[in-house]
């Protein structure tokens, strides 16, 4: 049987003439026509209040909107994955990352095997390893205690880890020092590790194939400079563990298996700051935040999978996604966090999203009618406000805002959280409302600056409103955005989980390579602008 072309659905088509109807309404109607619209558009699970109100929608459009869901199985796939079906199908896998925080007397087979022990015995060694390293008991080769943890991964092996770090940094150890290496430009391990003491630095290689050639420089690099100053081969035992599922590859590094910790190919990059990717976390937040972090995610995990779809949070943020990118034609979304903490918050969910949902054919091959994946970007507020906010505002692009706040502030400082918290609900405000002519005109501005000091409004935004940043909030958070993007996934039927753009990258740079550094002049076979380009460069650089 095939699947009906998604477009073609009747739900679809109802929506596509729903949205038609709602064309000329705007968010001001809306709102003067339903006085309690602000708090019917909103729900609130797991402690985290989701108010999306201000979206151009309706009841209806949520009733066809999760009516849509229904239709495309989303309940049928929800529970394909808890219960480990190979739904990354592209690969041959299970997606299981909901296995990372499931609780562990919890039950989940994958090729026969309960994975849920495995999952508790690595975050068992991860948390005993930690507290040897916090405690000072874990002695470098020179019999100093560790102060400093260098990570070094990329994408989703150094994203989430660096993400989570800094948005939980006001529960990690402050005498512990934590830095993240990533790029292959030598610049980022170089400064990275310039100023400090090679005695007390703890590398962590935190790789899921263990042969990803950016991390495999940057640890070779830091291996030669820990050899360098400590003068001994013998050293490097004491200062390099790995994360990864390729115990083979980690050997052939030199680093003992003992002090290498497991995860498993049923947990994508992107997807594994919750399994041993997390270890720098850890040890900087210590094993009690970290579970507590897990328990946020589960929590998540289990509204997801058990909530009816109108009430779903995750399903809802999706399915709204899906409503302003293909039927109101929003572009992108901003993610604008008021939490400094929170900083890399965009930063890893451009990964999470885009890579997940950045794909064109469906499940079986077939090009995707509708436009996937929004583009995600996004900086804390209020600094974005004070520069990419006026295209958000005035410009001819629409573009759809997560809102993220917290009601109390880590840092309670004189008036600083209600001034930030009065900006965020002011700009959600204004996108939505808008200034008419008649309004601006009413201020007394002069007739021919009234067009430019005027404001459309009518611009979609949710606010995501949680207590405070704790450990597991941030796991509810991240779930809820794991999940919304699953739901995209299955009603645009696209695979979430694969990465095959990704994959060309990584081949594409070894050809490349070997031909810049060759010392004779190679034969060149690519088009005429790269050839140049790589004569270009040789020249200069006086090969
Ligand atoms: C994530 C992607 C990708 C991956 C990096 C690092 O979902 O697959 O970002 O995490 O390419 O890969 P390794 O962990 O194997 O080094």
């Amino acid at each position: 049987m095939t699947t009906p072309s998604l477009t073609q659905r009747p739900t679809w088509q109802a929506l596509a003439r729903h949205r038609d109807s709602l064309q000329s309404e705007h968010l001001r109607q809306f709102f003067a026509a339903d006085p309690n619209r602000g708090t019917s558009l909103a729900l609130e699970a797991v402690g985290i209040y989701f108010d999306y109100s201000k979206n151009r929608v309706t009841s209806e459009t949520i009733s066809l909107l999760t009516a849509l869901a229904e239709e495309v199985g989303l309940p049928a796939r929800i529970a394909a994955m808890f219960r480990g079906d190979k739904i990354n199908t592209t690969e041959g896998r299970s997606v299981l990352h909901v296995a990372l925080r499931a609780p562990r007397d919890a039950k989940i087979v994958v090729d026969g095997e309960n994975v849920v022990p495995a999952v508790h015995a690595v975050l068992d060694k991860m948390a005993a390893f930690s507290e040897r390293i916090r405690s000072g008991q874990w002695l470098g080769f020179t019999g100093q205690p560790i102060r400093n943890i260098v990570n070094i991964g990329i994408g989703g092996s150094d994203l989430g880890p660096v993400m989570a770090y800094e948005a939980l940094r006001h529960y990690s150890e402050r005498g512990l020092n934590c830095r993240f290496v990533s790029n292959v430009d030598g610049t980022d391990i170089a400064e990275a590790v310039r100023d400090l003491d090679a005695s007390e630095t703890l590398f962590i290689i935190a790789s899921k194939t263990f042969t990803t050639i950016e991390t495999l420089t940057n640890a070779h690099s830091a291996r030669s400079w820990l050899v360098a100053a400590l003068g001994s081969e013998q050293a490097v035992s004491k200062h390099f563990v790995a994360v990864s599922t390729a115990a083979e590859e980690v050997s052939k590094f030199g680093i003992d298996t003992a002090n290498m910790f497991e995860f498993w190919d049923w947990v994508g990059g992107r997807y594994s700051y919750d399994a041993a990717i997390g270890l720098s976390l850890m040890i900087a937040i210590g094993p009690n935040n970290f579970r507590d972090m897990l328990a946020g995610f589960h929590a998540m995990d289990e509204h997801f999978r058990t909530a009816p779809l109108p009430q779903n949070l995750p399903a809802l943020h999706g399915l709204l996604t899906v409503w302003n990118t293909n039927f109101l034609e929003a572009e992108s979304v901003a993610i604008l966090p008021y939490d400094q903490y929170l900083k890399r918050f965009p930063a890893y969910l451009q990964q999470l999203t885009m890579e997940s949902n950045g794909k064109s054919v469906t499940l079986e091959g077939n090009p995707v009618a509708v436009n996937t994946s929004p583009v995600y970007w996004g900086e804390p507020g209020t600094n974005g406000q004070h520069s990419f906010y006026q295209l958000i505002h005035q410009g001819t692009r629409r573009i759809v805002c997560d809102f993220l706040g917290f009601t109390h502030s880590l840092n309670p400082l004189g008036k600083h959280h209600d001034l930030l918290m009065a900006n965020m609900f002011a700009q959600a405000e204004a996108l939505a409302f808008g200034k008419t002519a008649e309004e601006v005109k009413a201020e007394g501005t002069a007739d021919r600056l009234v067009p430019h000091r005027t404001f459309a409004g009518n611009r979609a935004s949710n606010t995501i409103l949680l207590d405070k940043l704790t450990p597991a909030a941030l796991g509810k958070l991240v779930a809820l955005y794991e999940h919304s993007v699953f739901t995209q996934g299955i009603i645009w039927n696209i695979n979430s989980f694969d990465q095959w753009g990704v994959e060309l990258g990584k081949v594409l740079a070894k050809r490349i390579a070997p031909e810049l550094e060759s010392a004779a002049s190679p034969p060149l076979a690519h088009d005429s602008s790269t050839n140049a380009l790589i004569e270009r460069y040789r020249k200069q650089r006086g090969r």
